[in-house]
């Protein structure tokens, strides 16, 4: 029985590859796509889903626009990762399927109220708004909710402050909403991202896939390997939203730990931290845990066979 997930995101290049593992993989029922503002505007993040949807050949899956900034906090997007457009690098296709007519809130409560209760899992890969909105307006969805596996986040590594994440600093108070309700949580945050590092090994996996999707997953990575290189020093970009899929789709190729999480609010120099407690054991009842490890080349195998199944749709 594969696993029903909403993807909640905001593409972005990780994001967008994220998607295409979640419609390649057999192992993954997509029940739709929503977007929120983050790495660009919300109108041009959706467009960005929109675009990769054709590219993908993803049709017959609703996708529906979100928030448009955070709940309390003025709107920062992240131009110099994913440049201006959200998804600098290859040329994007003219959409071809339409927005549902709905809000992402809207399709999120429907889609998880009309369901059996805990069939279905919430990827969040961008700033929680929209969920923090949806378990507020339905309460109900969250003892429904199988589960939410959401990449942001981290232990000891922050990259938009020293100890801060971008999904969780840029709306803290929605993090703070999600990370605080009852639903099984799994974070899977930086220090479990930067483990997947898009290397020139893995860039050669991919250019021999061949296909359409696949060159244009290359073309991202060269983008976005160009700005993590130029702007956070790394030697190979880390692909942060797919390890959250990947988690979805075989729990085994993360190691994770079961450990109290909370936000951070009111800190001046932690605002948007996320704080995991680690003395053991974890309090009894605790629904919270975080990933650890990687097995790095299960996780690319995942890549490469979700583009292998994909192929050339158009
Ligand atoms: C990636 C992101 C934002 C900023 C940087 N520096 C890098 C986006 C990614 O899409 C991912 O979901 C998360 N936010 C990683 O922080
Ligand atoms: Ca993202």
């Amino acid at each position: 029985m594969p696993t029903s997930i909403l993807l909640d995101c905001d593409p972005g290049h990780d994001d967008a590859i994220a998607l295409l593992l979640a419609h390649g993989n057999p192992d993954i029922e997509l029940l739709g796509v929503t977007t929120v503002m983050g790495n660009q505007t919300l109108d041009k993040v959706t467009h960005n889903a929109l675009s990769i949807a054709r590219v993908a050949g993803i049709t017959g899956v609703p996708f529906a626009a979100g928030c448009p900034r955070p709940l309390v906090r003025n709107l920062e997007t992240a131009p110099s990762i994913h440049g201006e457009s959200g998804l600098d690098g290859p040329v994007l296709p003219e959409p071809v399927i339409e927005l549902d007519t709905r809000h992402a809130v809207d399709l999120i409560i429907d889609t998880v109220m009309e369901r059996e209760p805990g069939t279905v899992t919430l990827v969040p890969t961008g700033a929680l708004t929209n969920i923090a909105m949806a378990a507020r307006k339905e309460p109900r969805i969250v003892p429904r909710v199988k589960e939410v596996v959401l990449m942001g986040g981290g232990f000891h590594t922050g990259n938009w402050s020293a100890v801060a994440e971008f999904n969780i600093v840029i709306d803290p108070e929605a993090a703070h909403i999600v990370f605080n309700e009852r639903w099984p949580l799994t974070m899977v945050g930086l220090d479990l991202t930067h483990q997947a590092l898009a290397t020139p090994a893995v860039a050669e996996r991919i250019a021999a896939v061949g296909t359409g999707p696949a060159r244009f997953v290359g073309e991202l990575l060269d983008f976005f390997a160009e700005t993590y290189r130029e702007v956070q020093g790394f030697d190979a970009p880390p692909v942060h939203d797919p390890c959250a899929v990947a988690y979805v789709i075989d729990p085994s190729v993360l190691t994770v730990r079961r450990a109290p999480l909370d936000v951070e609010l009111t800190g001046t120099l932690t605002l948007g931290m996320t704080v995991a407690d680690f003395r053991a054991p974890a309090p009894d009842g605790c629904t919270t845990q975080v990933a650890v490890d990687l097995d790095v080349d299960r996780f690319w195998d995942l890549i490469i066979d979700a583009l292998v199944r994909i192929g050339d749709p158009e």
